[in-house]
């Protein structure tokens, strides 16, 4: 099945008592058994759930994968990774990645003896160098949050395969949210996991919470089963219906997203309030050659440095009235962030500078409102922006 057929169809079959065309929201925390042991398959719903286990089908085959699990939230699914560790190992990760991810690590894994360095995982000879004997898991976004960077999941992945540093061969996970399943299936390009906060993209509507994590490895998948049991950080039966159903347009908002977000790239590339544009399907951005090879499009993220440092991002915010100031990404309306204020206020300042994580950068979501409009939006709010239209 091709995808549009499978993120419509997989793991979804007509409901057996009554016909119900779509997967009904089994809003159950236990089930009767006949007799002791003696059961349909569930038990208790934290251990399984009908409306999950359709949505964990039809995210296993969006991905190319053998498994999927779901989760309460992306930092959940990521939670349920960490657990495959033990206190003294350690993990690669790339420099730029979501905020929270970061502060998962830093504060929260940290303190139970894990290890980190955050390297520029572009250069895939800088994670080569950075695995040690203790390293596990290396860890990359692509494209990353928030420069919108591209890492060479192949290459990153021949590294690992071909790595005689670490005791242990290290399992390399991606962070797929920013391409969705729809542009780009890393599991096929040799990463062992592939992770995704469903909150954005899949879920689609900005209105339901949630992660997932798919696999090939069996030994893997036995784990990481396991922990979603036993640590328990499930999603609700309505969460697993709401995602179920934004993934069946996934692949038209995809189109739509991209073919928007070009377009406003383009428009901003060429303002003259604007020093920087990055957007992995423009010509001028470092990883396009790669971009193109690698994902079937560039994605619905653009992200800009605006001229006049933080004082410029301040004054352009909260001008627009379609993009809205908000967290979060991937939904069917356009939004906007600031991500040193915002999403990746947890990472220090010296660190974010040195990422290229500046205060005037500004992250936009773009939505699928007619284009016209959104340029509009940005025209009009561009033109409020007066300290720096007289610097001009
Ligand atoms: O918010 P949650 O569903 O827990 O997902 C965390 C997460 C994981 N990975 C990436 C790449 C993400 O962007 C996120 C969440 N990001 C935002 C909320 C944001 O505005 O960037």
């Amino acid at each position: 099945m091709k995808f549009s057929t499978k993120a419509i169809h997989a793991g979804q079959e007509p409901e057996p008592t009554t016909g119900a065309i779509m997967t009904p929201i089994f809003q159950t925390s236990t089930y009767v058994q006949e007799g002791l042991h003696k059961h349909k398959g569930y038990e208790y719903a934290r251990t399984q759930n009908p409306t999950r286990t359709a949505l964990e089908e039809c995210l296993a085959a969006l991905e190319n994968a053998k498994y999927a699990l779901s989760f309460g939230s992306g930092l959940a699914a990521e939670g349920n990774i960490m657990n495959l560790l033990s206190s003294g190992d350690h993990v690669v990760c790339g420099d730029d990645v979501y905020g929270g991810t970061y502060r998962l690590f830093e504060k929260v894994w940290k303190r139970y003896g894990i290890s980190f360095d955050f390297v520029d995982a572009s250069d895939a000879s800088k994670v080569a160098k950075a695995i040690k004997p203790e390293t596990r898991l290396v860890w990359l976004e692509t494209p990353t949050n928030p420069l919108l960077r591209l890492c060479d999941i192949k290459a990153v992945a021949d590294v690992v395969k071909n790595d005689k540093t670490a005791k242990i061969k290290p399992a390399l996970v991606v962070d797929n949210t920013f391409a969705s399943p729809y542009l780009q299936n890393p599991l096929d390009m040799g990463a062992d996991i592939v992770v995704h906060s469903v909150t954005k993209y899949l879920g689609g509507h900005s209105d339901v919470v949630g992660g997932a994590v798919m696999c090939n490895r069996d030994d893997l998948y036995e784990t990481l089963k396991y922990h979603q049991n036993a640590v328990g950080a499930v999603p609700g039966p309505f969460d697993c219906f709401l995602v179920l159903r934004g993934i069946k347009t996934l692949a038209v908002r995809m189109e739509a997203h991209q073919k928007n977000a070009m377009a406003v790239a383009q428009y901003l590339e060429k303002h003259p309030l604007v020093e920087k544009v990055m957007y992995p399907g423009l010509p001028s951005h470092p990883h396009h050659e790669l971009a193109k090879k690698q994902m079937r499009g560039f994605g619905g993220m653009v992200s800009f440095v605006i001229k006049g440092g933080e004082e410029g991002a301040r004054q352009f915010l909260g001008t627009t009235k379609l993009f809205s100031l908000a967290e979060s990404l991937g939904g069917v309306e356009s939004l906007m962030c600031h991500p040193v204020s915002m999403t990746h206020g947890s990472i220090p300042k010296e660190e974010r500078d040195a990422r290229g994580v500046v205060d005037a950068l500004i992250r936009l979501s773009v939505g699928i409102e007619d284009q016209d409009d959104l340029i509009k939006d940005l025209e009009t709010g561009l033109a409020k922006v007066k300290l720096l239209a007289e610097a001009k």
